[in-house]
């Protein structure tokens, strides 16, 4: 059966490649999520990719994930990530389903208030500063814990 990974975008990620180019670069989100699904298709891999400004959107999408048996989540939190003990309440409950979260920029090379995650400690991996790319290995990540899984 084809893998299935939910890829989650928080708060403002819609702006990317609009504004603040020099922290976030010049590729649109919607060039992100063209990027994801190309490389998911090389790998044979089916992407459900979902963004919302809303945290009770990305809350009901992590356990719809559960609930619905992907086989991992992409999430990049935005915002939320430095804030939502929510989320990262639903990234701990779904646990053993893996999680990679994602960022753009390098959360630790910049305020230090975006040096804090309170759901990495509930991941599988982070991946931050590697530009839009960093999802796909987030993607990669996800495929290589499932098939050590078996
Ligand atoms: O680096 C990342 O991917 C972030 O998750 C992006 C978030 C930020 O709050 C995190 O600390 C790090 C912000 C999303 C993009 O926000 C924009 C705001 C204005 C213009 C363009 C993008």
């Amino acid at each position: 059966m084809k893998k299935r990974i939910m890829v989650l975008n928080g708060p403002n990620l819609n702006m990317v490649g609009i504004r603040e180019k020099n922290i976030y670069g010049t590729l649109s989100y919607q060039g992100i999520i063209s990027l994801i699904q190309k490389e998911a298709a090389k790998r044979d891999v089916e992407v459900d990719c979902r963004q919302s400004n809303h945290e009770g959107d990305l809350v009901d999408w992590v356990q719809e994930a559960y609930f619905r048996q992907y086989d991992g989540i992409v999430i990049n939190p935005g915002a939320y990530t430095h804030t939502s003990i929510a989320l990262a309440d639903a990234v701990k409950a779904i646990a053993p389903l893996p999680v990679v979260e994602v960022h753009i920029s390098d959360i630790n090379a910049r305020e230090q208030f975006r040096h804090v995650s309170y759901e990495a400690p509930y991941c599988i991996a982070q991946i931050k500063g590697h530009g839009p790319i960093g999802y796909v290995e987030a993607m990669d990540e996800i495929l290589n814990y499932v098939k050590e899984q078996g």
